[in-house]
């Protein structure tokens, strides 16, 4: 070694040993729950025969991050049982992994990982995993000027001006991240899609993504717009049933799998606000997903039909997906699965579970979650979803008898699908920490993980999240544990409790505005419209002698949501106008209860605030600073909705707000002005 050379040696390692504290210290969340710590001194063993991308990365992040016994990797492609699963057996001296696919020994490289990270024992190992189901996919509503519907992390992560020739560092993140969570699948634009991603150009730069995606496991999908064919191809339309529509998707279907070979398929959102849709020709949502899925078809690509449609009519707005779809149940091609949402309206902080599963008995469901918190304090609110996925996968639809759970429904254990799958509407954004709020994270986490095993609770879920991300101490564990199993609980009461549900502003849906009126606009996006406030009571009537909306559920729910009295009471409002003086199962009247719900939503941010000022000891600075900031946020933002919503449903209880709560700190007057600039329709 000359001089120079060794100069700059000493230089560089004291620089390293100067600042290596500092960078211990400096965590901005861009690691997400991969906080693997360098084996520095040690580098794992990991053996394998087969070679593939997929495999070397699973060496690699093995090699840079265990420290334990020396590993196996063995492909036995008639492990057909295994799907996308791996079995991991090991003891003191050694592990061996089989996997039927590359990507599986990827995916048994993170569980490894994720059992030392959470410090879990790892020297007698006998397990298999298998995925629930097949395609784990995010949907990113994200729009080709790099806006994105609905996301609260800065712009886009696909910079579309830029490739396809650049490509960021984060793509390959972005499928790493996904990977380790078993998300194997993602849409990448916005279900309100514009013709343009179709053209070559975008299929250029759709591909350069495909590309890096690819070694993780993740396949790209497409959102596209069921015009194309008119507007892109200068047909005269884009009936489903012309033969030059099918043949125009058709060799657009081509065109694509000749650059992506493994492209997944369309998601396609039709007939819903405003969106084009077979209906414009007199068509069905069949005729419409059938036209395109014969055209993807040949490559074994899939479509995932949107249920989420509804008209201004007369009809309760919660009834019409069922109305729509139930009559064109059995007429959707194999490889159609309808995409529908937890719930009957949308993504609300509470929903009783959609009815259409279960009543579709020949035709492929899937699940729709958003992860983004449209309705839900953006990405300011911490908000553990984990409970809430679980609340609807867990619901008994009794579709078959008693327990056929919108699990097993979409998992294929009750229903012979060719094909089953779950997606959710991304919260990823360009912000460093990917999710605008630390703990937004853990919603794209345990959306992977419930995706890949829904059986898991959401305790499990938090806690491997909460290790992996911060601290394996049990005193900051258990708390903040505690903190996110509650926390949507907590969003629901301070928000709309009891059932209430759609009274959020107009348009941007974050604060509260039950008052909403916008002169001319339609119905069911008024906050009115959803509960039906007057001097008698509050809610929804959905029963028998309202809607009829309860008739929608198999017996004994019909008759259950439809009595008030055994309502669940977390339901009552969604399917019952009630009585103000209405006894609740505690004895409080239904404004008293109210009012309490209301408070302790605030009651418990409050307290959220004092625990996790005392984790300070636990936590690096900057992410201890920035969850903290947006606490408070949350905390004042918690009073602004229950004083809103109490003081303007005061004007029609007239009954005081119980003398034992705190009191309203707002004028209800000041509280309408309050027009938030953030721009969007419904
Ligand atoms: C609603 C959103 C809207 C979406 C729509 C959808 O407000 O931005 O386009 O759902 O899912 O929740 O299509």
């Amino acid at each position: 070694m000359n001089r120079t050379k060794f100069t700059l040696l000493v230089f560089s390692l004291s620089f390293i040993i100067i600042l290596s504290p500092l960078l211990l210290f400096a965590e901005d969340g861009s690691q997400l729950w991969l906080r693997y710590q360098s084996a520095i001194h040690y580098k794992a063993k990991v053996t394998s025969k087969e070679k593939s991308p997929a495999i070397t990365i699973a060496i690699r992040e093995l090699e840079n991050s265990w420290q334990g016994q020396p590993i196996e990797f063995n492909l036995d492609k008639k492990q057909k049982h295994l799907k996308d699963g791996y079995q991991i057996k090991g003891n003191n001296d050694k592990i061996t992994i089989t996997a039927q696919k590359d990507v599986g020994l990827l995916y048994s490289a993170y569980h490894l990982l994720r059992l030392q990270l959470t410090e879990t024992d790892r020297t007698n190992l006998n397990l298999e995993e298998i995925p629930a189901y097949d395609v784990r996919i995010l949907n990113h509503w994200d729009n080709l000027n790099r806006t994105i519907e609905r996301g609260y992390a800065g712009y886009s992560l696909w910079k579309w001006d830029e490739l396809p020739n650049t490509l960021s560092p984060r793509y390959d993140a972005y499928a790493r991240a996904n990977a380790s969570i078993g998300i194997n699948a993602t849409v990448l634009n916005n279900v309100n899609a514009t013709p343009e991603i179709l053209t070559g150009a975008y299929l250029a730069k759709v591909k350069a993504l495909a590309d890096v995606f690819r070694p993780y496991g993740v396949k790209v999908y497409l959102a596209v717009n069921f015009s194309s064919p008119k507007e892109l191809g200068g047909l005269s339309d884009s009936d489903p049933l012309n033969p030059e529509v099918s043949k125009w998707w058709s060799s657009k279907v081509k065109e694509i799998y000749s650059l992506i070979p493994d492209f997944g398929g369309f998601l396609v959102k039709a007939n819903s606000e405003g969106l084009p849709g077979p209906q414009d020709y007199g068509r069905t949502h069949a005729d419409g997903a059938n036209m395109l899925a014969d055209a993807l078809k040949p490559y074994g690509g899939i479509v995932m039909w949107r249920a989420f449609v509804y008209n201004p009519s007369n009809e309760d707005r919660a009834k019409q997906a069922y109305s729509e779809f139930t009559p064109l149940d059995g007429q959707f091609r194999d490889n159609v699965i309808i995409q529908i949402k937890n719930g009957p309206v949308d993504f609300q902080p509470r929903e009783p579970f959609s009815p259409l599963f279960g009543a579709l008995r020949d035709t492929q469901e899937m699940v729709e979650f958003q992860i983004t918190q449209e309705y839900l304090g953006f990405s300011n609110h911490l908000v553990y979803l984990s409970p809430m996925f679980k609340e609807t996968l867990d619901s008994d639809t009794y579709s078959d008898g008693e327990g056929s759970t919108i699990a097993k429904i979409t998992d294929g254990t009750l229903r012979p699908n060719k094909v089953t799958a779950i997606s959710a509407v991304a919260n990823i954004g360009e912000d460093t920490n990917w999710c605008g709020h630390h703990f937004a994270q853990a919603n794209w986490y345990a959306f992977g993980r419930l995706a890949w095993n829904h059986q898991l609770t959401s305790e499990q879920i938090a806690d491997e999240w909460i290790k992996m991300t911060f601290s394996d101490n049990k005193d900051f564990v258990n708390p903040v544990k505690d903190m996110m199993l509650s926390s949507r609980e907590t969003a629901v009461d301070y928000m709309m409790p009891l059932g209430l549900h759609h009274i959020f502003a107009f348009g941007h849906h974050y604060g509260p505005e039950p008052w909403g009126d916008v002169p001319g606009a339609r119905p069911d996006w008024m906050p009115w419209y959803y509960h039906n406030a007057d001097s008698t009571g509050l809610g929804f009537d959905r029963t028998t002698s309202g809607s009829n909306a309860v008739s929608q559920y198999f017996p004994p729910l019909n008759n259950i949501y439809n009595d008030i009295a055994l309502c669940p009471e977390n339901l009552l409002l969604w399917f019952h106008h009630v009585p103000w003086d209405y006894r609740m199962k505690d004895g409080k009247t239904l404004w008293d209860e109210l009012c309490y719900k209301y408070d302790s939503g605030v009651q418990q941010v409050r307290a959220y605030q004092k625990l996790w000022d005392r984790m300070e000891p636990f936590v690096d600075e900057q992410r201890f600073r920035e969850v903290q900031s947006k606490l408070r946020i949350q905390a004042r933002d918690a009073v602004w909705w229950k004083d809103a919503c109490l003081l303007y449903f005061q004007t029609f209880s007239k009954r005081p707000v119980p003398y034992d709560i705190e009191r309203p700190v707002h004028e209800l007057e000041d509280l309408k002005k309050i027009k938030l600039d953030m721009k969007h329709h419904n």
